[in-house]
């Protein structure tokens, strides 16, 4: 059910934000709804370009994701990792078979010139989605991991290669400062009526999109609501390397360390009904139940926010 005709933007990484986009996609006209990706975690593999977090997006809201992952397709094979294999490789990104026809339908349209917002907006409507769902930017920015053992790591081979275990130091973002944030993303955003930032990684998902140039200006700018959901629950992340990511970098791991992290991006704040309340200045909070499960929590929470910001009755 519908529950709101305001236009709603929501900034994530990859399969938690996802999450809340599918809530959102359930009570927003889609019309309303803009979901901003990050493209930090994209890489060149075998030729292919590989867009995780917008594919990981994609394949949630069109209801194609695999579920027991959070990213990829659901009841993929591997026939082409495998034969890899056969000549001498050692994959250690897992392509799925059906995987493999985004990238290489993205790859081509690529190298034919279109832009990665062109390719987005091509790949939902044709899987589709109805909502608009927009690279942060079409910029090559790729995260840069500096970590202890290895030095500097693209994130992929952070994340999946050295299953996020190596010690990080210090994060960049490569080329950001040659990146240009897109007409539609500046458009969409001087247009919104509120920003969402889903419980993505602040350091690994959203700091990539706030270091697009001109975006952290943009968004202070807007006189909107603009709430950050916690992607820590009792100093653990609901999923992935957020807690340890913190701990090395020196931060507390606490929704209050998250909260102040944002600092004036936001206005408001949603942490996790387990903890404790934290000290909002500058901005309000909330406590909800912040867990995802299923259909109807990401529903739920999604009704939760835009209730609570726009003061409404609970339908
Ligand atoms: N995550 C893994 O842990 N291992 C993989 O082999 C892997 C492959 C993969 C392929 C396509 C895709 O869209 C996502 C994939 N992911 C994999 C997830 C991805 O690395 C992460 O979800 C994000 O980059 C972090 O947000």
């Amino acid at each position: 059910m519908l529950v709101t005709d305001k236009k709603v933007v929501v900034m994530v990484g990859g399969v938690g934000g996802a999450k809340l986009a599918l809530g959102l996609q359930q009570i927003v006209a889609p019309e309303n709804l803009t979901i901003i990706v990050n493209t930090g975690d994209d890489f060149w593999h075998y030729g292919l370009r590989i867009c995780p977090d917008i594919d990981t997006v994609l394949y949630t809201l069109s209801g194609r994701v695999n579920k027991d992952f959070g990213w990829g397709v659901a009841d993929d094979t591997t026939i082409t990792l495998d034969t890899l294999k056969t000549i001498g490789e050692d994959p250690w990104f897992l392509l799925g078979d059906k995987d493999m026809a985004t990238h290489l339908l993205r790859s081509h349209m690529l190298r034919k010139g279109h832009s990665l917002t062109e390719i987005v907006q091509h790949l939902a409507k044709n899987m589709g989605i109805q909502a608009n769902v927009l690279p942060m930017t079409d910029t090559e920015v790729p995260t840069i991991v500096d970590t202890v053992e290895y030095g500097e790591l693209e994130f992929q081979e952070y994340f999946v290669k050295h299953r996020w275990q190596p010690t990080v130091k210090e994060l960049h973002f490569r080329n950001m400062g040659s990146a240009i944030m897109s007409k539609v993303v500046q458009e969409t955003l001087q247009d919104a009526d509120v920003v969402i930032f889903g419980p993505s990684n602040p350091w690994l998902s959203i700091a990539p999109i706030l270091a697009v140039p001109n975006m952290r200006e943009t968004l202070i700018s807007l006189e909107v609501p603009r709430v950050a959901v916690t992607p820590i629950i009792e100093g653990k992340a609901i999923k992935g390397p957020a807690a340890k990511l913190m701990a090395e970098l020196g931060y507390e791991v606490s929704a209050q360390s998250v909260a102040d992290y944002y600092g004036d991006v936001i206005t408001a704040f949603i942490y996790d009904e387990r903890d404790s309340a934290l000290e909002s200045y500058g901005f309000s909070s909330i406590a909800f139940d912040t867990m995802m499960n299923t259909d109807e929590d990401k529903a739920r929470l999604s009704r939760q926010i835009l209730n609570w910001l726009f003061q409404r009755e609970e339908v």
